[in-house]
Protein backbone atom coordinates (compact mmCIF):
# COMPACT_ATOMS: atom_id res chain seq x y z
CA UNK A 1 0.00 0.00 0.00
CA UNK A 2 1.60 3.47 -1.19
CA UNK A 3 0.07 6.09 0.80
CA UNK A 4 0.97 9.42 1.60
CA UNK A 5 2.87 9.85 5.06
CA UNK A 6 5.34 11.97 4.99
CA UNK A 7 8.59 10.51 6.99
CA UNK A 8 11.48 12.87 8.70
CA UNK A 9 14.46 11.42 8.94
CA UNK A 10 15.53 13.03 12.37
CA UNK A 11 19.12 12.75 12.56
CA UNK A 12 18.58 11.82 16.02
CA UNK A 13 19.44 8.13 15.53
CA UNK A 14 17.96 6.29 18.67
CA UNK A 15 20.15 5.91 21.16
CA UNK A 16 22.26 2.36 20.72
CA UNK A 17 21.79 1.01 24.06
CA UNK A 18 23.65 -2.35 24.38
CA UNK A 19 21.82 -4.77 25.65
CA UNK A 20 25.49 -6.18 26.73
CA UNK A 21 26.56 -3.58 29.19
CA UNK A 22 23.50 -2.41 30.60
CA UNK A 23 22.54 -5.94 31.56
CA UNK A 24 26.09 -6.75 32.91
CA UNK A 25 26.15 -3.66 35.01
CA UNK A 26 22.67 -4.18 36.39
CA UNK A 27 23.48 -7.60 37.23
CA UNK A 28 26.42 -6.36 39.25
CA UNK A 29 24.70 -4.15 41.57
CA UNK A 30 23.42 -5.29 45.02
CA UNK A 31 20.14 -5.13 44.04
CA UNK A 32 20.30 -6.96 40.52
CA UNK A 33 18.16 -5.10 37.90
CA UNK A 34 18.00 -4.77 34.62
CA UNK A 35 16.31 -1.73 32.30
CA UNK A 36 12.04 -2.17 31.26
CA UNK A 37 12.91 -1.10 28.01
CA UNK A 38 14.45 -4.32 27.39
CA UNK A 39 11.06 -6.41 27.43
CA UNK A 40 10.22 -5.03 24.18
CA UNK A 41 11.63 -7.36 21.87
CA UNK A 42 9.03 -8.60 19.29
CA UNK A 43 7.30 -11.42 21.48
CA UNK A 44 7.79 -8.81 24.76
CA UNK A 45 5.53 -6.76 22.29
CA UNK A 46 3.11 -9.18 21.60
CA UNK A 47 2.89 -10.13 25.25
CA UNK A 48 2.44 -6.53 25.85
CA UNK A 49 -0.45 -6.28 23.53
CA UNK A 50 -1.78 -9.44 25.28
CA UNK A 51 -1.80 -8.15 28.49
CA UNK A 52 -3.97 -4.94 27.60
CA UNK A 53 -6.28 -7.54 27.04
CA UNK A 54 -6.56 -9.38 30.57
CA UNK A 55 -9.33 -8.74 32.56
CA UNK A 56 -7.33 -7.81 35.21
CA UNK A 57 -5.42 -5.24 33.41
CA UNK A 58 -7.47 -1.95 33.63
CA UNK A 59 -5.26 0.46 32.76
CA UNK A 60 -5.79 0.02 28.72
CA UNK A 61 -9.54 -0.18 28.73
CA UNK A 62 -10.53 2.47 31.36
CA UNK A 63 -8.07 4.79 29.47
CA UNK A 64 -9.61 4.11 25.97
CA UNK A 65 -13.34 4.56 27.81
CA UNK A 66 -12.43 7.90 29.77
CA UNK A 67 -10.68 9.46 25.81
CA UNK A 68 -13.87 8.21 24.30
CA UNK A 69 -16.06 9.95 26.76
CA UNK A 70 -13.99 12.69 27.00
CA UNK A 71 -12.77 13.57 22.89
CA UNK A 72 -14.92 16.58 23.04
CA UNK A 73 -14.14 18.41 25.53
CA UNK A 74 -10.42 17.72 24.68
CA UNK A 75 -11.87 19.12 21.15
CA UNK A 76 -12.49 22.29 22.40
CA UNK A 77 -9.64 22.72 24.17
CA UNK A 78 -7.32 22.10 21.77
CA UNK A 79 -8.89 24.07 19.94
CA UNK A 80 -9.29 23.71 15.70
CA UNK A 81 -6.18 23.11 13.15
CA UNK A 82 -4.51 20.63 15.65
CA UNK A 83 -1.34 19.18 14.88
CA UNK A 84 -1.69 16.25 16.84
CA UNK A 85 1.83 14.33 18.11
CA UNK A 86 1.90 10.93 19.78
CA UNK A 87 5.11 9.79 21.64
CA UNK A 88 5.54 6.28 20.93
CA UNK A 89 2.89 5.63 18.92
CA UNK A 90 2.89 2.02 18.35
CA UNK A 91 -0.08 0.91 16.72
CA UNK A 92 -1.48 4.62 16.83
CA UNK A 93 -5.06 2.70 18.45
CA UNK A 94 -6.02 5.37 20.88
CA UNK A 95 -5.25 8.22 19.19
CA UNK A 96 -8.30 7.15 16.80
CA UNK A 97 -10.30 7.71 19.78
CA UNK A 98 -9.84 11.44 19.52
CA UNK A 99 -9.18 11.97 15.28
CA UNK A 100 -13.08 12.30 14.60
CA UNK A 101 -13.52 15.17 17.40
CA UNK A 102 -10.66 16.90 17.34
CA UNK A 103 -10.46 16.81 13.57
CA UNK A 104 -6.71 17.52 13.78
CA UNK A 105 -4.67 19.24 10.50
CA UNK A 106 -1.94 17.10 11.02
CA UNK A 107 -0.64 14.10 12.99
CA UNK A 108 2.88 13.06 13.96
CA UNK A 109 3.97 9.54 15.09
CA UNK A 110 7.06 9.59 16.48
CA UNK A 111 8.42 6.08 17.66
CA UNK A 112 11.72 4.35 17.94
CA UNK A 113 10.93 1.38 15.81
CA UNK A 114 10.89 2.30 12.35
CA UNK A 115 8.63 -0.22 10.71
CA UNK A 116 6.00 -1.16 12.84
CA UNK A 117 5.78 3.09 12.99
CA UNK A 118 5.54 3.33 8.93
CA UNK A 119 3.11 -0.08 8.92
CA UNK A 120 1.01 2.22 11.73
CA UNK A 121 1.04 5.36 9.91
CA UNK A 122 0.13 4.29 6.61
CA UNK A 123 -2.83 2.74 8.14
CA UNK A 124 -3.94 5.59 9.79
CA UNK A 125 -3.81 7.79 6.61
CA UNK A 126 -5.07 4.86 4.75
CA UNK A 127 -8.76 4.80 7.62
CA UNK A 128 -8.27 9.17 7.46
CA UNK A 129 -7.99 10.70 4.10
CA UNK A 130 -8.65 13.59 5.22
CA UNK A 131 -6.07 13.91 7.54
CA UNK A 132 -2.23 15.00 6.67
CA UNK A 133 -0.25 12.28 8.49
CA UNK A 134 3.87 12.28 9.30
CA UNK A 135 6.32 9.66 11.17
CA UNK A 136 9.56 10.05 12.61
CA UNK A 137 11.84 7.58 13.85
CA UNK A 138 13.03 8.94 16.98
CA UNK A 139 13.89 8.22 20.46
CA UNK A 140 11.42 11.05 21.88
CA UNK A 141 12.89 10.26 25.76
CA UNK A 142 16.32 12.04 24.17
CA UNK A 143 16.50 15.69 23.29
CA UNK A 144 14.66 16.09 19.78
CA UNK A 145 13.53 18.93 17.85
CA UNK A 146 10.25 19.02 16.17
CA UNK A 147 10.63 17.44 12.00
CA UNK A 148 11.31 20.77 9.93
CA UNK A 149 8.55 21.52 7.37
CA UNK A 150 5.70 20.20 9.94
CA UNK A 151 3.24 23.03 10.22
CA UNK A 152 2.95 23.41 14.10
CA UNK A 153 1.08 26.29 15.13
CA UNK A 154 -1.12 24.31 17.89
CA UNK A 155 0.66 21.39 18.45
CA UNK A 156 -0.99 18.63 21.15
CA UNK A 157 1.39 16.26 22.38
CA UNK A 158 -0.21 12.68 23.00
CA UNK A 159 1.06 10.43 26.05
CA UNK A 160 -1.30 7.52 27.01
CA UNK A 161 -0.85 4.47 28.80
CA UNK A 162 0.59 5.32 31.72
CA UNK A 163 4.39 4.94 30.23
CA UNK A 164 4.89 8.21 32.10
CA UNK A 165 5.10 5.57 35.13
CA UNK A 166 7.67 3.69 34.19
CA UNK A 167 9.93 6.59 34.90
CA UNK A 168 10.51 7.28 38.31
CA UNK A 169 9.71 10.78 39.72
CA UNK A 170 12.27 12.75 39.07
CA UNK A 171 12.89 11.14 35.80
CA UNK A 172 9.61 11.73 34.80
CA UNK A 173 10.01 15.42 36.19
CA UNK A 174 12.61 16.19 33.94
CA UNK A 175 11.36 14.27 31.05
CA UNK A 176 8.44 16.68 31.12
CA UNK A 177 10.39 19.26 31.81
CA UNK A 178 12.34 17.95 28.15
CA UNK A 179 9.02 18.30 26.41
CA UNK A 180 8.61 21.29 27.75
CA UNK A 181 10.98 22.90 25.91
CA UNK A 182 10.37 20.76 22.73
CA UNK A 183 6.63 22.41 22.77
CA UNK A 184 6.00 25.83 21.69
CA UNK A 185 4.38 28.34 24.04
CA UNK A 186 0.19 27.66 23.43
CA UNK A 187 1.18 23.58 23.19
CA UNK A 188 -1.13 21.36 25.15
CA UNK A 189 -0.16 18.06 26.61
CA UNK A 190 -2.31 15.52 26.99
CA UNK A 191 -1.43 12.46 29.58
CA UNK A 192 -2.45 9.04 30.69
CA UNK A 193 -1.48 8.45 34.22
CA UNK A 194 -2.69 5.31 36.15
CA UNK A 195 -3.78 6.48 39.41
CA UNK A 196 -3.28 4.67 43.20
CA UNK A 197 -6.19 2.21 44.39
CA UNK A 198 -6.23 -0.70 46.31
CA UNK A 199 -3.39 -3.37 46.42
CA UNK A 200 -5.73 -5.81 45.33
CA UNK A 201 -6.87 -4.49 42.11
CA UNK A 202 -3.14 -3.33 41.83
CA UNK A 203 -1.68 -6.48 42.32
CA UNK A 204 -4.07 -8.43 40.38
CA UNK A 205 -3.36 -6.49 36.83
CA UNK A 206 0.23 -7.45 37.02
CA UNK A 207 -0.59 -11.13 38.37
CA UNK A 208 -3.45 -11.84 35.42
CA UNK A 209 -4.58 -15.36 35.83
CA UNK A 210 -3.67 -16.42 32.42
CA UNK A 211 0.45 -15.73 33.48
CA UNK A 212 0.49 -13.24 30.11
CA UNK A 213 2.33 -11.05 32.60
CA UNK A 214 4.67 -13.42 33.78
CA UNK A 215 5.07 -14.75 30.52
CA UNK A 216 6.38 -11.15 29.42
CA UNK A 217 8.94 -10.57 32.56
CA UNK A 218 9.97 -14.27 32.33
CA UNK A 219 10.62 -13.57 28.33
CA UNK A 220 13.47 -10.60 29.09
CA UNK A 221 15.46 -14.07 30.09
CA UNK A 222 14.52 -15.60 26.84
CA UNK A 223 15.91 -12.64 25.36
CA UNK A 224 19.36 -12.69 27.25
CA UNK A 225 20.12 -16.59 25.90
CA UNK A 226 19.03 -15.61 22.28
CA UNK A 227 21.13 -12.19 21.97
CA UNK A 228 23.92 -13.15 24.84
CA UNK A 229 26.13 -15.54 25.48
CA UNK A 230 24.58 -16.88 28.47
CA UNK A 231 22.72 -20.36 29.03
CA UNK A 232 20.59 -18.26 32.04
CA UNK A 233 17.59 -21.19 32.34
CA UNK A 234 14.44 -19.45 32.63
CA UNK A 235 12.71 -21.68 34.46
CA UNK A 236 15.27 -21.22 37.68
CA UNK A 237 13.17 -17.81 37.89
CA UNK A 238 9.74 -17.29 38.86
CA UNK A 239 7.60 -13.59 38.46
CA UNK A 240 6.92 -11.75 41.07
CA UNK A 241 4.88 -8.48 41.17
CA UNK A 242 3.61 -6.70 44.22
CA UNK A 243 2.86 -2.80 45.63
CA UNK A 244 5.19 -0.88 47.20
CA UNK A 245 3.20 1.59 49.18
CA UNK A 246 5.69 3.29 50.53
CA UNK A 247 7.14 4.05 46.87
CA UNK A 248 3.72 4.70 44.89
CA UNK A 249 4.95 1.96 42.62
CA UNK A 250 3.98 -1.56 41.55
CA UNK A 251 7.61 -3.73 41.94
CA UNK A 252 8.21 -6.88 39.12
CA UNK A 253 11.21 -8.66 39.92
CA UNK A 254 12.56 -12.03 38.40
CA UNK A 255 12.80 -14.76 41.68
CA UNK A 256 15.61 -17.34 41.89
CA UNK A 257 13.97 -20.75 42.33
CA UNK A 258 17.29 -21.75 43.98
CA UNK A 259 21.28 -21.07 44.99
CA UNK A 260 22.86 -20.67 41.23
CA UNK A 261 25.63 -19.12 39.40
CA UNK A 262 24.81 -17.91 36.09
CA UNK A 263 27.07 -16.83 33.40
CA UNK A 264 26.86 -14.33 30.97
CA UNK A 265 29.00 -13.00 28.22
CA UNK A 266 32.25 -14.73 30.51
CA UNK A 267 30.94 -13.11 34.10
CA UNK A 268 29.79 -15.18 36.97
CA UNK A 269 26.54 -13.93 38.91
CA UNK A 270 25.99 -15.35 42.05
CA UNK A 271 22.21 -16.02 42.75
CA UNK A 272 21.10 -16.92 46.33
CA UNK A 273 17.48 -18.40 46.71
CA UNK A 274 14.88 -16.53 46.87
CA UNK A 275 17.30 -13.31 45.51
CA UNK A 276 15.57 -11.43 42.71
CA UNK A 277 16.30 -9.44 39.40
CA UNK A 278 14.13 -5.91 39.60
CA UNK A 279 12.78 -5.47 36.17
CA UNK A 280 10.32 -2.81 36.72
CA UNK A 281 8.86 -0.01 38.67
CA UNK A 282 5.27 1.65 37.52
CA UNK A 283 4.76 4.45 39.50
CA UNK A 284 0.81 5.46 40.41
CA UNK A 285 -0.25 9.05 41.41
CA UNK A 286 -2.91 10.96 42.74
CA UNK A 287 -4.99 13.69 40.61
CA UNK A 288 -3.27 16.25 42.72
CA UNK A 289 -0.05 14.57 42.70
CA UNK A 290 0.76 14.43 39.55
CA UNK A 291 -0.39 17.71 39.09
CA UNK A 292 2.31 19.25 40.58
CA UNK A 293 4.81 17.14 39.80
CA UNK A 294 3.84 18.90 36.30
CA UNK A 295 3.42 21.87 37.53
CA UNK A 296 7.73 21.15 38.42
CA UNK A 297 8.01 20.87 34.82
CA UNK A 298 6.53 24.23 33.69
CA UNK A 299 2.92 22.52 32.46
CA UNK A 300 -0.14 24.17 33.88
CA UNK A 301 -2.79 21.87 34.70
CA UNK A 302 -5.90 22.89 32.20
CA UNK A 303 -8.36 19.52 32.98
CA UNK A 304 -8.21 16.02 34.09
CA UNK A 305 -10.94 13.18 33.33
CA UNK A 306 -10.74 10.22 35.24
CA UNK A 307 -13.53 6.90 35.18
CA UNK A 308 -16.45 6.83 37.54
CA UNK A 309 -13.80 4.54 39.42
CA UNK A 310 -11.03 6.48 39.60
CA UNK A 311 -9.22 3.92 38.52
CA UNK A 312 -7.30 5.81 35.71
CA UNK A 313 -6.51 9.57 34.29
CA UNK A 314 -6.26 11.38 31.32
CA UNK A 315 -4.65 14.80 31.87
CA UNK A 316 -4.91 17.83 29.37
CA UNK A 317 -1.59 20.31 30.41
CA UNK A 318 -0.61 23.48 28.89
CA UNK A 319 2.23 24.87 27.94
C1 LIG B 1 3.99 0.24 29.52
N1 LIG B 1 3.66 0.34 30.94
C2 LIG B 1 2.87 1.54 31.20
C3 LIG B 1 3.08 -0.88 31.53
C4 LIG B 1 2.77 -0.66 33.03
O1 LIG B 1 1.63 -0.94 33.44
O2 LIG B 1 3.64 -0.18 33.75
C5 LIG B 1 4.03 -2.06 31.38
C6 LIG B 1 3.54 -3.30 32.06
N2 LIG B 1 4.26 -4.08 32.83
C7 LIG B 1 3.53 -5.09 33.25
N3 LIG B 1 2.31 -4.96 32.78
C8 LIG B 1 2.29 -3.84 32.01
Amino acid sequence: MTLAVRFHDMHTTPAKTSLRDEILTGFSADQKFASPKFFYDQRGSELFDRICEQPEYYPTRTEERILANAADDIADIAGDEATLIELGSGASRKVRLLLEAMRPSSYLGIDISRDFLLESTRRLAADYPWLEVHAACADFSCNMALPEGLCCERPVGFFPGSSIGNFDPQAAEDFLRGLHSLLPVGSGLLIGVDLIKDKTTLEAAYNDAAGVTAAFNLNLLDRLREELNTEIDPGHFAHRAFFNEAQSRIEMHLVSQLPQVVAIEGERFHFLEGETIHTENSYKYTVEGFQALADRAGFEAISCWTDTQGLFSVHYLGR
